[in-house]
This record gives structure tokens, C-alpha cells and sequence, in this order.
């Protein structure tokens, strides 16, 4: 059948509790909701195709094009999918990323671009483990073992559109404070807050940009969450005290287990969370699940599906900001991971841990590493809420987040669902330093622009085994265009810091223009291995060793250098040197910069400049958002400023679309510089009046005027 809009799905978001109660309304029938307004052939699947049966439900459907981006989540080789009978399982799971493995969160979603180049999304909505083949006909067979067959079709039909219709249902991605936009610096295992202090005089000391010190679990005592350990990071809040002081932040890890045995009274969020009854229980319904973590002895599961744990977790996180004043939250290890197969004592022997069909994950096991399937949450068996068990607790850490600290929250979360942009970012996961595993990062970040989590990440310069030189250099040069920039590593490896701060190219982090952290969202059908390509930035990636430290690119480049004389639709090969980052900028976009510093706190106070980049009509536009950068809601109260520039026949004009945001009135712009221009100009003058010579200047090849020192133009 061909896809018609069968029913409107308008206005507003799909809220999560009520899929869920539709969800655990257990078998219902097939359901297609579709965004959008177009008929959209090639989607077949002829009802012969369809299984539905306890336990296992299959359909078989037709797709119009091999264009085939997303589902998640998973390492994949690229971005464009194989429809060679290639088969992904997604089941949450502490996994390090390895091909084809079901990796941490879980994305049943996917975007086909159609030979026209229309596109469409497609979601199953669905939180049990299931697993989907992509064959060459081309078709897709989805196949879950519980729940219903829940279809949302986006029908775009520009891809854009497609994100903008799948992110209206599942909830608009949060805005993320201005500072987590700024260079992140982790590492599990400093140890003590003695070498977390050389390691931060180490990043002032070469004048790293630097916003965000993260702590890892050895900041704790003994792994236990809510706590800090007094010896080796004795000094620890006085220590973030100073840190705040000097414009920098930082993000506390907590973990969803909680050790039982500690001395009756002497832990209370053990003690609280036992009298209020929030842990995931066993298949009784009544007596918590017990595991093995990281803290000692053996752990119980917060069930965050649960409004009494809701209220739990609330007290502990506020409890906790009179003790460490955290800035932002990462919430790791929430697949749930559990180092067993299920918990104490093994999984019982029945249809709901051995289910007939088990999907294509690892070790084919609903249980390894995480609980037994037939344990009770709140919401229903674990078999049907493992893979919702991080994105129900994304959202309460949100709020608490936000309740704590006044401002924006910042939320890291690990394991991801539908809709946990919403409120959460994400990293992905345990990769390894190798030159591959930086390839597969860009795969992996525009994969979460897909899934609407576009604040995403990856370890740079790789978690997993020490790092190289080379390697780490080039990760940080692409790190710096992740969204969330942060590098980080495991106890063990070789501390990156030390390796490549020695260079002086760091200082690189902060030269490139804010607005790009915002969205390394990407023109899909245009994506190549080696660079990204925004709307207005096109960034080529060292991605191996380098020998002759040249690479293909074309276009401007973004410091003004000499333009290729026919640089339009042309292949390019420009140096890159080990201190550099080939990056352009597209004719026919205005893109705003600042000076940088050391943190964004600071950069904030620089004027501004705008790099007006010319089309071959000698044409730009571009725009500028502003705000305070912490504030809540600042869009919703109208609190931001937004600028609109247009270049055309020799004039910039700006004209002023929101005037919310006192902080702007003073701003300044304090450069301008124009590139791609044919003559050389004659004279320049502002608002109708000249300038005098000297505070403009041309560069020899006259095709780049720079002005300076002046303010609003
Ligand atoms: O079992 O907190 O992915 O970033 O450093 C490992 C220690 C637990 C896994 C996370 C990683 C973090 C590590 N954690």
C-alpha cells in the first residue's frame, strides 16, 4: 500500500507516558501515524508479511530507495546503510562499541532518501528487543518480541523537515547551556584531587580553552554514589569553589546502582530508598533485585519509572549540591548494567527470560550483564522497560538538575530512548584509540542528529588503550566540531592531557566560530568519509596518519588564505599541517565569530565579528542568536536577541528580529571582514557616513576586506 497521512499526529509532542500505558495495554493491533502531507509510494507490505503472535511480531515492508540512514544504537561501518542482508539488534546494554553489537540506548528509527531525493522517517515504537534486516530488494524486516507494531511515518520532504516532524513527536531537543558548548577535560582515575589539580594548572598553563572538568567515579567514597572521598579528594568543594570563581564548571558522575550493605543508618540513600521502595523488584513484585557494581558489596536499581523514586532521586541530587556544587550530571551505567547475568540468584527458567525468539544481540541474552527479564519496574516487566530504564531516568535528573542549580541543566546520559534529547545529551560510549574509532565518531554524531539528540559526543582521542600523538592531535582538531567536546579516557591509559598539550595546535580548540558547536547537523545526501559539510562550514578531517599533509577540499577558506582562482565546483588540495584544521566556509553564508579564551565565560565578553562569505552574486546572509547562555527557557520567554544580516550590492544591513536580551545592548562588533569579494573597494562608509582609512585594511589580493576596530555596523 502506498502511505497516505492516516492519521494527524499535529500538534504537540507524543508524551512518553501515554505510548507506554498504550504499550502495556499489551497487544493491540497495528497502528500507522504519519506527520506530513504526501503520498509516498514504494512503502509496501503486503499483509502476507506479517507475524503476530505472543512474543514475537514480524513485518516485512518494501522501502523506495537503498538510501537508508539510522537506527541505533550501534557502530556503524557507515553512514548509508549495506542492504545486503545486514542485520542490527537493538537492546540497551553496557557494550563497548564494536560492529554490529547493540550498543547502549535505543533507536527503532531510520531516514530513506527516495530517488527523487525526497525523504522520509520512519519510527516503530517499540521498547523491546528487536532486531531489523536490511535486504537488497530493498526492504526492511523489523522484528520484536513484545508490545506492538507502532509505526510513525514522517513524510518531509526535505530531510531537514523529516528531523523537524520526527523531533515535534518525540519532543524538541533541550538547548544546552552555553558553556557545555566550551572544551570538556575528563578522565577516570586521577585518583586523588592532587593530580586533578596538575592536571588542570597543566591546561592553564599553555592557555587550553577549557569550560568543564568533569569527575569520574573516583571522586567518590568507595563508588558510592552521593558521596566524596575525603581522603584522596579531601578539599574536593572548596577545590569547585575556586574553579566556579575562575568562569570554569563541572559535571558529577552518578551511577544507578546503590550498594545494600553498609552499616544500617550510615548511608542514606540506601537507607531513604529502602523505606520508600524504589527498586526494580524481582519477579515477586516485592523484594528489590539484588546485583553486583562497582560499589562494595552488592547493589540494588533504582526503578526511575517509579514517581516515588522520582521524588528519591530529587532528595538525594538536592541533598547532594550542599555537598559538591555540581553544574551538571552524567548519568552513566544506565542500561541498566549489572556486572552478572541477571541478578541474585540467575533467571528463572521460563517463556519471559527464555523467550522463543532473541533477537540479534550479543551473547543472544536478555539477561547478561544487566537484570533478568521477568523483574518488576513500575511500569511493567523488565522485558518490556529494560531499554526505557536511562531514558526514564534522564528526564527526573533533568529536572533536579535544573531545580539545583537555577539554570540550564546539564544531563549526560548513557543510555538513550526515543525522545531523550529532550532532555539529554550522550556520548558514545567506550571507544577505542584508533584512527577507525574517530572515523566511526562523525557516523556515530550524525546518527544522533537523526535520532533528535543533536548534543553528542565522543571520547577524544579515544577511552580504550593509550593514544598516539598523531592520533590524539587530529581527534582534537575534529573533537573541537563535536557538539559536546570532551575528552576523556579509562583508568589506566595514558592521561591525554600531558601527550598532546605539549603542542601548540590546541590553541585551535578555540578558534573556530561558536555557532558550529551548535549543530554539526549535516546535509545527508552530501556527506563524505572524510568531512563534514554544514549548511555554511565544510570541515575536512584528517582521519589517518598523514604523509604528505595535503587533502582535497574546496571552497573559501576560513582565515581569508588565497582562494583557488576558480574555486567554485572544483576539487582542491590544501596543506594540513599537523597545527591545522582545513576548514571552509560556503559562499553565500555570514557566520558571526568572537575572539576566544580560555572559557567561554570569558570568550562571551569579546566583541564580535562577522565573516561575511560571498556567493558568486556577491551575496550573504547569516544570522545571530544571543542570550545570557544559562537562563531557563530564555526562547519560551522571549529573554534572547536575534540578529538577521543580509550582503547584497556592496551593503550589509542588519536588521534586528528580537531585541529580549539586555545583555546585547553591549554587545560590539568590532570586525568585519568580507570574503570572496571580485573588486577592490573604494570606500566604505557606516550607516551612511565614510570611514576613515585607517580603520579599515585590504589584504594584497583585494578579494578580502577586514575592518576593525569600530563598532555596530
Ligand atoms: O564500568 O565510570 O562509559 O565513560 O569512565 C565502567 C567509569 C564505568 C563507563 C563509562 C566511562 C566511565 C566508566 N564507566
Amino acid at each position: 500500500m502506498a502511505v497516505l497521512a492516516s492519521r494527524g499526529l499535529t500538534k504537540g509532542e507524543a508524551d512518553g507516558e501515554q505510548w507506554l500505558a498504550a504499550q502495556n495495554r499489551g497487544l493491540r493491533c497495528w497502528e500507522w501515524q504519519s506527520l506530513g502531507s504526501r503520498v509516498m509510494e514504494g512503502w509496501d507490505s503486503p499483509l502476507v508479511d506479517l507475524f503476530f503472535s505472543n512474543q514475537y511480531l514480524q513485518i516485512t515492508t518494501t522501502v523506495p530507495s537503498t538510501s537508508v540512514y539510522g537506527f541505533g544504537e550501534h557502530e556503524h561501518p557507515s553512514f548509508k546503510h549495506s542492504m545486503d542482508f545486514v542485520t542490527y539488534g537493538m537492546f540497551s546494554r553496557d557494550q563497548a562499541p564494536t560492529s554490529f553489537a547493540n550498543l547502549y540506548g535505543v533507536h527503532p528509527f531510520y531516514m530513506c532518501v527516495e530517488a527523487d531525493s525526497n525523504a522520509h522517517g520512519v519510527l516503530l515504537l517499540n521498547s523491546n528487543a528487536q532486531d531489523v534486516t536490511l535486504s537488497p530488494n530493498p526492504s526492511l524486516t523489523f522484528r520484536t518480541i513484545g508490545g506492538i507494531l507502532d509505526f510513525y511515518v514522517f513524510l518531509g520532504p526535505t530531510p531537514e523537515n523529516v528531523i523537524q516532524q520526527y523531533t515535534e513527536a518525540i519532543g524538541r531537543p533541550h538547548m544546552p547551556a552555553y558553556w557545555s558548548l566550551g572544551f570538556h577535560l575528563s578522565r577516570w582515575g586521577y585518583g586523588s584531587i592532587d593530580v586533578l589539580k596538575k592536571t588542570v594548572d597543566r591546561m592553564h598553563y599553555y592557555d587550553i580553552p577549557y569550560d568543564v572538568q568533569h569527575l569520574d567515579i573516583d571522586y567518590m567514597e568507595r563508588h558510592l554514589d552521593f558521596t566524596y572521598d575525603k581522603v584522596n579528594y579531601a578539599g574536593l568543594p572548596e577545590y569547585l569553589q575556586q574553579l566556579k570563581k575562575e568562569g570554569m564548571h563541572n559535571v558529577v558522575i552518578l551511577d544507578p546502582f546503590i550498594t545494600k550493605d553498609e552499616e544500617p543508618g550510615t548511608y542514606r540513600p540506601y537507607d531513604l530508598g529502602e523505606e520508600m521502595g524504589v527498586w526494580v523488584n524481582n519477579s515477586d513484585g516485592i523484594t528489590p533485585a539484588v546485583g553486583k557494581a562497582w560499589p562494595p558489596g552488592d547493589s540494588v536499581f533504582p526503578d526511575y519509572t517509579n514517581p516515588r523514586t522520582v521524588e528519591w532521586w530529587t532528595q538525594m541530587c538536592l541533598e547532594f549540591k550542599d555537598v559538591l556544587d555540581y553544574d551538571g550530571i552524567w548519568i552513566d551505567m544506565n542500561e541498566p548494567s549489572n556486572f552478572l547475568r541477571g541478578q541474585y540468584p540467575g533467571c528463572a527458567v521460563n517463556d519471559i527470560n527464555n523467550p522463543p525468539y532473541v533477537p540479534s544481540i550479543s551473547d543472544r541474552s536478555l539477561a547478561q550483564k544487566t537484570l533478568c527479564p521477568d523483574s518488576k519496574t513500575y511500569l511493567g516487566e523488565h522485558y518490556n522497560t529494560h531499554s526505557l530504564f536511562g531514558w526514564s531516568q534522564t528526564a527526573p535528573t533533568f529536572h533536579v538538575a535544573q531545580q539545583a542549580t537555577g539554570k540550564r541543566a546539564f544531563v549526560l546520559s548513557r543510555s538513550t530512548f526515543v525522545g531523550s534529547g529532550k532532555h539529554g545529551g550522550h556520548w558514545l560510549g567506550d571507544n577505542f584509540s584508533q584512527w577507525k574509532d574517530m572515523h566511526q565518531s562523525i557516523i556515530g554524531i550524525l546518527e544522533f542528529n537523526l535520532f533528535g539528540i543533536p548534543y553528542i559526543g565522543a571520547d577524544i582521542c579515544g577511552f580504550n588503550y593509550n593514544t598516539t600523538y598523531e592520533l590524539c592531535l587530529r581527534w582534537m582538531q575534529l573533537g573541537s566540531f563535536y557538539p559536546f567536546s570532551r575528552n576523556h579516557n579509562a583508568e589506566g591509559n595514558a592521561s591525554l592531557v600531558i601527550m598532546v598539550s605539549t603542542n601548540q595546535s590546541f590553541s585551535l580548540i578555540g578558534t573556530r566560530p561558536s555557532s558550529v558547536r551548535r549543530r554539526v547537523c549535516q546535509d545527508i545526501s552530501r556527506y563524505a568519509s572524510d568531512q563534514i559539510l554544514t549548511a555554511a562550514i565544510l570541515i575536512h578531517l584528517v582521519l589517518r596518519v598523514s604523509r604528505s599533509r595535503k587533502h582535497g577540499g574546496a571552497v573559501t577558506d576560513a582565515r581569508g588564505h588565497k582562494l583557488p582562482s576558480s574555486w567554485n565546483k572544483n576539487y582542491a588540495t590544501v596543506a594540513a599541517p599537523l597545527s591545522k584544521i582545513p576548514l571552509f566556509i560556503r559562499g553565500g553564508y555570514i557566520l558571526p565569530e568572537q575572539a576566544p579564551a580560555t572559557t567561554t565565560t570569558k570568550s562571551r565578553l569579546n566583541p564580535f565579528g562577522l565573516i561575511i562569505a560571498l556567493d558568486e552574486q556577491g551575496e550573504a546572509s547569516g544570522s545571530l542568536f544571543w542570550d545570557d547562555g544559562d537562563s531557563i527557557d530564555t526562547i519560551e520567554k522571549e529573554n534572547y536577541f536575534l540578529a538577521k544580516y543580509t550582503y547584497s550590492k556592496g551593503n550589509l544591513k542588519t536588521e534586528i528580529l528580537k531585541n529580549g536580551y539586555r545583555g546585547a545592548d553591549t554587545l560590539k562588533y568590532n570586525k568585519i571582514t568580507v570574503l570572496g569579494l571580485k573588486l577592490r573597494p573604494h570606500a566604505i562608509a557606516l550607516n551612511g557616513r565614510a570611514i576613515r582609512g585607517d580603520a579599515f585594511s585590504y589584504d594584497l589580493s583585494g578579494v578580502r576586506v577586514v575592518l576593525s576596530n569600530y563598532e555596530k555596523p
